[in-house]
């Protein structure tokens, strides 16, 4: 642990990063007998250079929250009963004894959640638990968040590929909202905007902060990738693309070339909404500019029903104009090489067989299933049943789509285990529920990988504070519970700094070297000659316009509008009972996902949720802002209240996920999902409104 005496106290001030989200600000923390006092941001860090969001400023109270789990417990006649992480530990170990001898290895499920992305611990133990005891079932938010990008890009170029905007002279923020979901970013971008220096379009149902600053594309819901190949059938037809870059590094154009020649901007206005004349400004003003940059969120078009057609496009739109490998367009960040920890497993997981393209890549296998398959199997019992799930990092209970068909599926189990520091709305349907140490409490290893700013920059991650009871490390529940299942020969780390050790071994970046640089060390530069240095590992060893994976499995080769599954347009007699597009999932500054709901300043902040709609479709209802509402699916319906403005595109209504008492995954749909990847349809989905009284 790396600790120096703070000058404006006796405390001790450790740097270290925040992973309350994806992004892994640094953090100055400052620590009084192993109690976090004072928290700021880490003024050398890459990525926030000393800012912080308002979790990130609140973590004192984070730190110190009185509602921490703080012992393992168990459920008895529907109250909960401390016991010892030992008599914890055996019971689970009892109980999944016998459903491994009575119903195979395959019937334990293990769910991770986000915490799968930003806490690489966690994500590397769960993975060797689950390939130790034999399940091939690990089931994650990798179903639902960014794992389809990779996908993509691997399919079009052999390999991933991110955005690297700081240089770009044009960038399309394309369903991406950064000032309420990477803070950081936000101004850097406006304050360029406003030198003059950036040219912004941002492409979003709603007219974010952003998108008064630059051109506003309010798109309808879910047809971004008719967007995208009506402006590329401006910049083919206008001769504005790369041509050497095409001729010399891709295949497929000519089928490109005759594939847009539908999406003129006149037909696809109707599409999308979005005015022609708009179309061709935005495409020639991308093709033109460079280096230009397509910047999209992390999940919006992953959520739209045609996720990864969409996110194919994009990679597309930025070979065709030459805006691959160079600064300010799309270029390697270099990650560093850690221990992998996975055991194979023989078994393909669940989903596997019915999204094959998810599950594997060019032959290679991701370690998870496609979990939006997992509850349907879990109520059939087809092929197989399953009998246990624990869950690590996440809160799926409220955060998967279709909550009351995910709720009856763990229902049904014999044994559901959670571990997390504290009591969600999955533990409460738990058996057993154990006391889960947060990042502020255990070591691990830093890394920025964001979206827009993908760096290759690792930090030493320190313990800042004691655990509060008896609140472990996640490794070292995987580890115990595996030595009591005999399988400790697969797990013969002891301590935190072995584990991390262990990680960092195949990278050449020792533990020392990060303790002597508390700030964090780089360990490479970005690569803008990737071309030259890796290629591109497709088999045509070129970018695939065409895509000879999709082909062969009968898909589009070319990205292709594909109306989502429920919309005025495919499901007119649904439309007339729900009028309205519905997009779930607005973030909001104060949380991540379904946590820090009890946190009194974030909640001081931001009290409730509240549903968007525009002033014509509440005039239309009678609605007035701040009124109770009821927001409708087909699949349920929630109370919220509802928040009137003129931000939001006339006929589409926003609603933000993560709450329990408005869920808006009581109205999602598991059904509508993405044919290649099986993403859930989260965005786009119809939906009614209806003044629900006080
Ligand atoms: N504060 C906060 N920040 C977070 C998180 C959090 O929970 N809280 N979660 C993190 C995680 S895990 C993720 S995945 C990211 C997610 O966030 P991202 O996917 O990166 O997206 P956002 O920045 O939230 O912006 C999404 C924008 O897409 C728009 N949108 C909705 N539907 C469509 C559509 O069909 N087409 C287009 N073009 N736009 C659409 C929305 O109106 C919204 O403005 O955020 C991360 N950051
Ligand atoms: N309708 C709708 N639903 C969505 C989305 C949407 O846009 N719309 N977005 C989806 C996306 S992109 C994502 S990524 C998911 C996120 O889904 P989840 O990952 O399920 O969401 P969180 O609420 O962030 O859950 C993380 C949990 O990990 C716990 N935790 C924190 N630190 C630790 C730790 O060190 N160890 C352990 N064991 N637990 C820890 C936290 O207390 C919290 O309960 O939500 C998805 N759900
Ligand atoms: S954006 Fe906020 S919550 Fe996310 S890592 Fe940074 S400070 Fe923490
Ligand atoms: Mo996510």
């Amino acid at each position: 642990m790396t600790k120096s005496k703070s000058s404006a106290s006796d405390c001790q001030l450790i740097k270290s990063d925040c992973i309350l989200c994806v992004s892994g600000c640094g953090i100055n923390a400052y620590v009084e007998d192993g109690k976090l006092v004072k928290v700021e941001g880490m003024p050398e860090h890459p990525l926030n250079k000393g800012f912080l969001c308002p979790r990130g400023e609140n973590l004192v109270e984070y730190a110190n929250a009185p509602d921490r789990v703080r012992h393992p417990m168990k459920k008895v006649d529907g109250e909960w009963q401390r016991i010892t992480w030992d008599e914890a530990l055996d019971t689970i170990a009892g109980k999944l004894k016998e459903i491994k001898e009575k119903h195979g290895a395959h019937a334990l499920a293990i769910f991770c959640g986000s915490m799968a992305v930003e806490n690489i611990e966690l994500a590397a133990f769960t993975q060797r638990f689950k390939g130790a005891f034999g399940t091939p079932n690990l089931i994650s938010v990798e179903s639902i968040c960014f794992r389809i990008r990779v996908v993509a890009h691997l399919l079009t170029f052999g390999r991933f590929i991110s955005e690297d905007p700081d240089q770009a002279k044009c960038i399309l923020l394309w369903g991406n909202n950064p000032d309420d979901s990477r803070f950081y970013w936000a101004d850097t971008i406006r304050e360029r905007v406003h030198r003059g220096e950036l040219k912004l379009v941002v492409i979003d149902p709603k007219r974010t902060q952003l998108a008064k600053d630059g051109i506003h594309l309010q798109i309808r819901p879910g047809t971004d990738t008719a967007l995208g190949l009506a402006m590329l059938n401006v910049i083919i037809s206008e001769g504005l693309y790369d041509k050497e870059y095409v001729e010399k590094c891709t295949v497929g154009f000519e089928e490109l070339k005759e594939h847009v020649k539908d999406y003129t901007p006149e037909a696809v206005e109707e599409i999308t909404w979005v005015p022609a004349g708009d179309i061709r400004k935005v495409a020639r003003m991308y093709a033109t500019a460079k280096p230009a940059c397509i910047v999209p969120g992390t999940c919006s078009l992953a959520h739209s029903g045609n996720a990864l057609q969409a996110e194919r496009l994009l990679c597309i739109m930025q070979a065709v104009t030459g805006n691959l490998d160079v600064a300010g367009g799309w270029a390697m960040t270099p990650l560093p090489r850690l221990s992998d920890l996975r055991v194979p497993v023989e078994e393909d997981p669940v989903g596997a067989e019915e999204f094959p393209m998810f599950y594997k890549t060019w032959g290679k296998a991701v370690p998870y299933g496609q979990a939006m398959t997992w509850p349907d199997q879990v109520l059939s019992g087809k092929p197989y049943p399953f009998k246990a799930l624990i869950v690590t990092g996440g809160n799926p209970a409220l955060t998967m789509p279709d909550s009351k068909k995910f709720r009856e599926a763990v229902s049904k189990l014999d044994l559901v285990v959670v571990i997390n520091p504290f009591m969600t709305e999955t533990a409460e349907m738990a058996d057993i529920v154990l006391p889960a140490c947060t990042f502020l409490e255990k070591m691990g290893l830093g890394m920025v990988y964001a979206i827009n700013a993908g760096l290759p920059y690792i930090l030493l991650r320190k313990q800042v504070c004691d655990p509060p009871g008896e609140a472990w490390a996640d490794w070292k529940f995987w580890t115990e519970l595996a030595r009591r299942l005999g399988l400790g020969k697969y797990f013969p780390w002891n301590t935190d700094e072995e584990v991390v050790s262990h990680l960092l071994e195949p990278s050449g970046i020792t533990l020392q070297q990060l303790k002597e640089n508390p700030c964090g060390v780089f360990f490479d530069k970005k690569n803008y000659a990737a071309r030259e240095s890796f290629g591109f590992r497709t088999p045509s060893k070129k970018v695939e316009i065409a895509s000879s994976a999709l082909k062969e499995a009968g898909h589009d080769a070319i990205p292709t509008h594909r109306e989502p599954g429920q919309s005025p347009v495919s499901t007119p007699d649904l439309a007339k009972k729900y009028p309205l597009i519905l997009i779930t999932g607005a973030r909001m500054r104060e949380f991540t996902h379904s946590q820090l709901r009890s946190m009194t300043q974030m909640r001081r902040r931001a009290p409730e949720p509240l549903a968007e709609i525009h002033a014509t479709t509440a005039r239309d209802h009678g609605i007035i802002d701040g009124e109770m509402i009821f927001v409708e699916t087909r699949k349920g319906r929630i109370r919220l209240k509802a928040r009137v403005t003129q931000d939001i595109a006339p006929k589409v209504v926003s609603i933000p996920h993560g709450w329990a008492q408005a869920n808006a995954n009581i109205l999602t749909d598991v059904q509508e999902r993405d044919p290649v990847s099986g993403y859930p349809m989260l965005k786009g989905l119809l939906c009614r409104i209806a003044k629900a009284g006080p």
